[in-house]
């Protein structure tokens, strides 16, 4: 289905059937109390307002048949894949690997590591693990979507300055066209969120577009879209 969006700085338009939802990382760990995300010091009620927004944005992608992917930040339990850089932030105690009220911070299989029962992934929907912020950094993003011949991504997800900026940025360098669904993803800091919002969408899309919720579930196919009308 091709649809034609109201979004920013200019309309986009996309081919569902070559799209796909990149949901990063609706995870305990960075939405709930006792995760990673607080273990940093942040806030983490301010992320709690983009859950239901996220999975109305879900549930549209599901009804169009989208392809969708789940990305996880999460590290195998011998932090193996953890660079010591990494691994050294944050205070004694309050690392990763270190125990937790969710278990283990930020280790795969951890119940901290879980997405949020909202966004919990269906059968069929892939779930990625990845060791950065970046989604195409040590996985195998790219070749998957190559495989699926995806020329489009629309990102939601947490949190929008680090793993979703980080993300769209990976994925604006391998020429994907990107949009950013503005009520699906937050920051700890709203104003960080803002930011990204308006730098992504600088300079004529510089990394990519930007639209409401309401631009995308409600967008209806049109034809005029290519002209063929
Ligand atoms: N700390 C922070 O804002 N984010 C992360 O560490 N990971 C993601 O954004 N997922």
């Amino acid at each position: 289905m091709e649809l034609l969006i109201d979004a920013q700085p200019a309309p986009f338009g996309f081919e569902t059937t070559r799209s796909a939802l990149i949901m990063i990382d609706m995870q305990r760990d960075f939405l709930l109390p006792g995760g990673f995300g607080e273990a940093l010091g942040n806030d983490v009620s301010q992320l709690a307002g983009c859950i239901a927004p996220a999975r109305q944005l879900l549930d549209w992608a599901r009804s169009v048949r989208m392809s969708i992917v789940h990305t996880k930040e999460a590290h195998a339990p011998d932090l193996s894949d953890c660079p010591p850089a990494k691994l050294q932030r944050g205070a004694p105690g309050k690392r990763i690997g270190d125990a937790g009220p969710m278990g283990r911070i930020l280790i795969d299989g951890e119940v901290g590591s879980d997405f949020v029962p909202e966004l919990a992934p269906l059968a069929g929907e892939r779930v990625l693990r990845k060791p950065g912020k970046g989604a195409f950094y040590a996985t195998d993003l790219g070749d998957w979507l190559a495989r699926r011949n995806v020329d489009t991504l629309i990102f939601a997800g947490v949190t929008t300055e680090v793993c979703v900026q980080t993300t769209m940025r990976e994925a604006n360098d391998r020429g994907y066209n990107c949009l950013l669904v503005e009520e699906a993803t937050a920051s700890y800091f709203p104003h960080f969120k803002q930011a990204t919002l308006d730098m992504v969408r600088a300079q004529g899309g510089i990394v990519g577009w930007t639209a409401s919720l309401a631009a995308l579930t409600g967008a209806r196919e049109t034809l005029l879209a290519k002209g063929r009308a």
